[in-house]
């Protein structure tokens, strides 16, 4: 089972709350899992303080490697990788970062390296922008995961230091993103027929001011389009970019930070593959009453999408909260190359 990114919510709230939280669903999912099943945690923007300890041991080798595309990371008792392995077991637990690969033709990676590319002037997006331009690093200049690690890490690291302080009468960095995204008028609402209203917001000549502002002052290229549907392609095309800068030749490559699952039925499926050619799945899995609408029921941002992927064949995106009790069953290999039922948008086919 590989949990693919923001498996611990460490913004929330003070680290030990965090990790509380963590190790119940750790211990559930135990109990259910085969002992032959490990569990493989990939950690993404909301839960990288994860992987500090391993950091600073790397950092403190003699001669530091450039990260790899699939490094597997390691803890020292006491750490908060060991709360969770504890949780875990009997389980085994494994952490691969930034990514890992499941077959020779199947990256997955929590995605937040698009952050860098994306379009959407997001919070994220917009500290990522800042960074690089504080830095001199631009993001099409990026080649390897360090040049990603030098312009989010620190911003990942000021949010976690702003969760573990009480300030009086401030409720912290809790959901500062959305936070962000409502101010701009992103969502209105949303709902695909919603996307009208969004845009007349968005396109208020204030905030058409600041976006060219702040590309004329190198923290683009952003875009003043906050449609549900724009967020979803642009999405897809800044996680394309980066299997390209980092020369990520996969045949498929799974993300889940962008939370829109896909691709679903009625997709224009030429959005989901990188110039490459690289088939891209998202997982989605997230829960927001902005994003899920007005029919949450049948959104693609509702939570239970997870993805068979199988000794050959394209991954298989199921919503296991969409199945019958008692039903829930592993497509086979044979269900996921014949790809996804049009009867049930996001289900692969069954006998
Ligand atoms: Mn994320």
């Amino acid at each position: 089972v590989v949990l693919l990114g923001d498996v611990v919510e460490m913004r929330q709230g003070p680290l030990r709350d965090a990790l509380a939280e963590a190790s119940r669903v750790l211990s559930a999912l135990d109990s259910v899992l085969p002992s032959e099943v490990s569990v493989v945690l990939v950690p993404g923007n909301h839960d990288h303080h994860l992987l500090d300890g391993w950091r600073a041991r790397r950092a403190a080798s003699a001669k530091p490697s450039q990260l790899s595309l699939d490094e597997r990371v390691d803890w020292a008792s006491g750490e908060p990788l060991a709360r969770l392995a504890e949780a875990l077991s009997p389980g085994r637990l494994e952490v691969r970062y930034p990514g890992v690969w499941l077959r020779d033709d199947v990256y997955a990676t929590h995605g937040h390296y698009l952050d860098r590319h994306t379009t959407v002037p997001m919070s994220e997006r917009l500290g990522a922008g800042a960074m690089s331009r504080l830095l001199g690093l631009r993001p099409e200049e990026a080649r390897l995961p360090d040049d990603y690690e030098a312009v989010l890490g620190p911003m990942y690291a000021w949010i976690h230091t702003l969760a573990q302080v009480e300030v009086p009468g401030w409720n912290g960095p809790t959901g500062l993103s959305m936070r962000v995204w409502r101010a701009l008028g992103g969502g209105a609402g949303a709902g695909g027929g919603l996307d009208v209203a969004a845009r007349r917001v968005a396109l208020s000549l204030g905030f058409l001011v600041a976006i060219e502002g702040l590309n004329m002052a190198g923290f683009g290229p952003l875009r003043a389009d906050l449609s549900m549907s724009e967020l979803r392609r642009a999405g897809t095309r800044a996680f394309g970019q980066v299997l390209d800068a980092l020369e990520i030749r996969a045949a498929h490559a799974i993300f889940g930070h962008t939370h829109r699952a896909g691709p679903l039925a009625g997709d224009d499926q030429a959005e989901w593959v990188a110039p490459g050619g690289t088939l891209l799945h998202n997982t989605g899995c997230w829960v927001s009453d902005d994003f899920a609408g007005a029919a949450p029921a049948t959104s693609p941002y509702r939570p239970g999408f997870c993805m068979w992927v199988h000794d050959d064949g394209p991954p298989a995106l199921v919503n296991l909260l969409d199945e019958v009790p008692g039903e829930l069953s592993a497509p086979t290999a044979r269900d996921a190359a014949t790809g996804r039922d049009p009867e049930r948008p996001g289900q692969p086919a069954r006998a």
